[in-house]
């Protein structure tokens, strides 16, 4: 019997992504309303990660998704007319076994994820409730601390950083808007100090808003960030640093060796190395500090660190519960970082989500580097009290669609609402 949750139509296009590469967008539509929402895309993208599918050829130089596009039109349109938005986890194990295969290669997890988020937000005003609220319905929430990426380097900038991102984290701050406020005020003095110290051309801007100076060494960023939060007037308590590595980036294979910082680096010296970081500018996160099989590396620092500092798992893990129960029996970290098109669908993201949760470890809630207009994370991370939220710079219009959508979903909650911050300094 039709409701008015029962999937109507289905339809998805090819739109374009912040780095101006095709993306997959999906409607669904039913007898009340209809959700729209689209997938972003990595640059430094985990091995393991559920397939991004492409369609060669000649047309936006391979990058076209229009196979994805008919997919969604057709077999998961097909599948899914007449099933209900309400029963999320239902309509995605629907998907999955359309598709048939372990990393949603045959219909492709941008087509997928494209019409399980679109599903969720169709329920949503369908029900006549906000997305956080229609992917978990609570009495009060918890907001997520901001980590902004204020300089880019590795894949991320044209410029010889290996390191991809470093983060400001206003931990200190009492709400969202005060956090938000906060590193925007850090984001435009560190532009003044770069500016000052470096010329013009060290506040041309990277893929995810922050700067990106033509400096080599890491130091040197986190020397300029540090300055930055002290002349905004804020303590280094307020504003924690953090850095995420990405760095299977800069490993060679070959000899097991990492480069970095003018040095080749063995997994002991770079242990050293982040430790080092870690006490000079009292490092609050660091992510992906060893390669993506590294296990063992990880379980190391995260045994030295782990008491002060969260050792975050992103390209290790890929958001896939699999990869994240052989980090919990190996203690390879102590937080983990979460993204969508990682695995493909909500409700597997959710299940991540509790996962983590389960393991005691802080759980992060992640853009892409190649990001939309759509702020589908912000309500992602609201719903499932994400300790954290990683969508940039405070600046470019794909990273600021997520944080203003805090501040609306903040102002909405009112009293119902706490800031996670005080939890996590
Ligand atoms: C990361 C992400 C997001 P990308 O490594 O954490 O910042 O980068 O989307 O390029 O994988
Ligand atoms: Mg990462």
């Amino acid at each position: 019997m039709a409701t008015k949750t029962t999937i109507l139509e289905i339809k998805a296009r090819q739109v374009l992504d912040s780095r101006g590469n095709p993306t997959v967008e999906a409607e669904v539509t039913t007898s009340k309303a209809m959700g729209r929402a689209s997938v972003p895309s990595g640059a430094s993208k985990g091995k393991h990660e559920a397939l991004e599918l492409r369609d060669g050829g000649e047309e936006f130089h391979g990058k076209g998704v229009m196979k994805a596009v008919a997919n969604v039109n057709g077999v998961l349109r097909r599948g899914l007319l007449g099933l209900s938005v309400d029963d999320q986890r239902g309509l995605d194990q629907k998907m999955i076994s359309l598709d048939g295969t372990q990393d949603k290669r045959r219909l492709g997890a941008n087509a997928i994820l494209a019409v399980s988020m679109a599903s969720a937000r169709a329920a949503a005003s369908s029900n006549g409730v906000s997305l956080f609220a229609q992917l978990r319905k609570s009495d009060r929430y918890t907001l997520p601390v901001p980590m902004m990426n204020v300089i880019n380097g590795g894949e991320h900038a044209g410029n010889n950083l290996a390191i991809q991102e470093f983060l400001i984290e206003p931990v200190g701050a009492s709400s969202c808007a005060e956090a938000i406020r906060m590193g925007s005020e850090v984001y435009q003095s560190l532009r003044s100090i770069l500016l000052s110290e470096h010329g013009r051309s060290a506040i041309n801007i990277g893929d995810e808003g922050g700067f990106a100076p033509p400096l080599r060494l890491t130091r040197d960023a986190l020397v300029s960030i540090r300055k930055a939060v002290s002349t905004s007037g804020y303590g280094e308590k307020d504003v924690r640093l953090g850095v995420d590595a990405a760095s299977s980036t800069f490993y060679d294979e070959k000899n097991g060796s990492y480069k970095l910082d003018g040095k080749t680096m063995s997994e002991a010296a770079l242990e050293d190395y982040y430790a080092q970081l870690r006490d000079e500018f009292g490092l609050l996160t660091i992510e992906d500090p060893f390669q993506e099989e590294a296990f063992e590396a990880f379980a190391s620092i995260t045994k030295r660190l782990g008491g002060k500092t969260k050792v975050i798992g992103d390209d290790i893990y890929v958001t896939n519960m699999a990869r994240m129960r052989l980090g919990i029996e190996g203690n390879a970290t102590n937080a983990i970082l979460i993204k969508l098109n990682q695995i493909g669908t909500v409700s597997e993201t959710e299940g991540a989500i509790g996962l983590a949760r389960k393991a005691g470890w802080t759980a992060i809630v992640s853009h892409r580097s190649g990001e939309t207009e759509d702020p589908f994370i912000a309500h992602l991370a609201t719903a499932f009290a994400a300790d954290f939220i990683k969508t940039g710079a405070p600046a470019r219009g794909e990273r600021v669609a997520k944080y203003n959508e805090l501040l609306r979903i903040e102002e909405e909650l009112e009293s119902k609402v706490r800031y996670a911050g005080k939890d996590l300094g």
